[in-house]
């Protein structure tokens, strides 16, 4: 069995447990980031789910209200911003709607590796109790946390959807330290986010190059990143890139609209 099947068979045991089911998003693409799977599975279960949009610290409020307005056709919604504590409040409203008065009451976070489910369990809890790590995969077990006497929240590690290497980079579910060839992945992110916001290289890096391969070659000299015969390092700068990506410095987001979705 594959490691993502095992993770998988954890987060469903994890959510067999649970009453209610936070399934996080991250706000640069909550759509990108949702899983299906775990959504079926929850409503055969016939458990309430809630979509928690994380880091919308990320994008304009206005755009997060949008996707709380779109995604709440389908299940409730809220936008929170858990490195800041932004939302703290909204967080433990939807607890408590969503427990309909149950008392005690067991939470299950899950969705893609870091989105933030573990900063979450941190605001509930009220400090520091689960890691976090700019590093997706972070969190590789499920962990209990007594966030109040009746409300236990479960930490869980990120599910990796079955997807390209790609697209997974694209959704910040995967450390660049395991890609043999960072490069086409790198290269792909860089059009994508480009297609969005031409600006956003100029933006974090001063780099003016529209050219992917030349962003990453002028990256690279930046950093100081020199193969033996003085060429810049561009698999070493892809993997900076991806990094940035994932770590928030690049800021890009995309919006209902990019889904047709109004
Ligand atoms: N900008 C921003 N960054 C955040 C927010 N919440 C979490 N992060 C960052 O995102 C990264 C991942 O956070 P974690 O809580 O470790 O994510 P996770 O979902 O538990 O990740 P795995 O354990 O790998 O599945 C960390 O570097 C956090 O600092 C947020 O609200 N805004
Ligand atoms: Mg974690």
């Amino acid at each position: 069995m594959d490691s993502m099947s095992q993770q998988w068979r954890l987060v469903k045991q994890v959510i067999r447990r649970a009453d209610v089911v936070f399934e996080v998003l991250d706000a640069r693409d909550p759509m990108a980031t949702r899983t299906k799977k775990v959504e079926a599975y929850v409503k055969k279960l016939g458990k309430p789910l809630i979509l928690v949009i994380n880091k919308s610290d990320l994008i304009p409020r206005s755009v997060a209200e949008k996707w709380k307005k779109v995604l709440s056709r389908e299940y409730p919604t809220i936008y929170i911003g858990a490195r800041d504590r932004l939302g703290t409040r909204q967080l433990w409203k939807a607890v408590k709607m969503a427990a309909r008065g149950k008392k005690p009451v067991t939470v299950a976070i899950v969705g893609l590796p870091n989105v933030g489910k573990s900063m979450i369990i941190n605001v509930l809890k009220g400090r520091s109790s689960a890691g976090t790590s700019p590093i997706p995969g972070f969190t590789t077990e499920a962990q209990t946390v007594r966030a109040a006497t009746w409300l236990k929240v479960i930490d869980t590690p990120g599910i990796v959807p079955r997807l390209s290497s790609e697209e997974l980079v694209f959704r910040s579910a995967l450390r660049p330290e395991s890609l043999e060839d960072p490069l086409i992945p790198a290269i792909k992110l860089i059009e994508k986010l480009a297609s969005k916001d031409p600006e956003v290289f100029q933006r974090t890096y001063g780099i003016k190059s529209r050219e992917p391969l030349k962003i990453l070659e002028e990256l690279a000299r930046r950093r100081g990143l020199l193969l033996k015969g003085g060429e810049p390092n561009v698999e070493e700068a892809a993997r900076i890139l991806i990094r940035d990506w994932q770590k928030g410095k690049l800021v890009v987001y995309f919006t209902p609209e990019d889904y047709g979705l109004t």
